[in-house]
C-alpha cells in the first residue's frame, strides 16, 4: 500500500489527547505516515499541512472549540485555494455532527467512536490523493 500522509493536530490549549493518540497509532499500525503538532493555530495548521503535503488533516477537540477551529480553518483554506478533506474528532456533542459537516468536516468521530472506522475512511478521503 502507498503510504497516506496524515497531519493531526490539537487546537489552541487543548490537552486532551488521550482518544487522539489511540487514533494516531491505528493509523501508524494501518502503515500510515503520521504527524503531530498541537498547541498551534490554523495558520501554523494549514502551513504544516502544505509543507508536508498530506492527503488528511485530521483535527481533535474536546474544549468546545470545534466550531471555531472548523470555521476558521475552512476560511483560511479557501482563501488560500487549498483543498484537503478534513475530519474531527474528540468531546463532540451528537447533535454538532450535522452542523460540522455543513460546514466543511468531512467526519465527525465523537466520543466512543471506533480508531478503526477513523483508519477506514482515513483512507477511503486519501485515495485519491496517496
Ligand atoms: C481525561 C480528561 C481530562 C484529562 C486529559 C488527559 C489526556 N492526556 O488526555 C485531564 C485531567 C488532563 C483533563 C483536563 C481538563 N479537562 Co478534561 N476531561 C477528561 C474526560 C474525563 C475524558 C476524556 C477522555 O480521555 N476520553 C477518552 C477518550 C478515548 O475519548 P475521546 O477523547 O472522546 O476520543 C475518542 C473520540 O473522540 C476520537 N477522537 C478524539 N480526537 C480525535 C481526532 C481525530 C482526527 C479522530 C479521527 C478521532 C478523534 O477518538 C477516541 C475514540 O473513541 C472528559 C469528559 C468526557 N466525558 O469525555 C473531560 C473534559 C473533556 N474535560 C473538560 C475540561 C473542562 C477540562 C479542564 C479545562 C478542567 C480544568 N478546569 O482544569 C482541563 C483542561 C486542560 C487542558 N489544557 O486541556 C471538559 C470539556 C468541556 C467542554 N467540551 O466544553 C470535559 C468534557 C469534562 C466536562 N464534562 O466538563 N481532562
Amino acid at each position: 500500500m502507498k503510504k497516506h500522509r496524515v497531519l493531526f493536530c490539537r487546537y489552541s490549549v487543548d490537552g486532551h489527547d488521550r482518544g487522539l493518540l489511540t487514533v494516531m497509532n491505528r493509523c501508524k499500525d494501518a502503515g500510515m505516515e503520521v504527524i503531530y503538532i498541537h498547541f498551534h493555530n490554523v495558520e501554523e495548521i494549514v502551513k504544516t499541512a502544505l509543507q508536508e503535503d498530506v492527503c488528511v488533516i485530521g483535527l481533535s477537540s474536546s474544549m468546545g472549540e470545534h466550531f471555531p477551529v472548523i470555521n476558521e480553518l475552512s476560511a483560511l483554506m479557501q482563501k488560500e485555494n487549498y483543498d484537503v478533506p478534513v475530519i474531527i474528532g474528540g468531546v463532540i456533542p451528537s447533535v454538532d455532527v450535522q452542523p460540522l459537516k455543513d460546514k466543511g468536516a468531512a467526519e465527525v468521530f465523537g466520543p466512543g467512536s471506533s480508531p478503526d472506522d477513523a483508519v477506514r475512511i482515513i483512507v477511503e478521503l486519501s485515495k485519491d490523493k496517496a
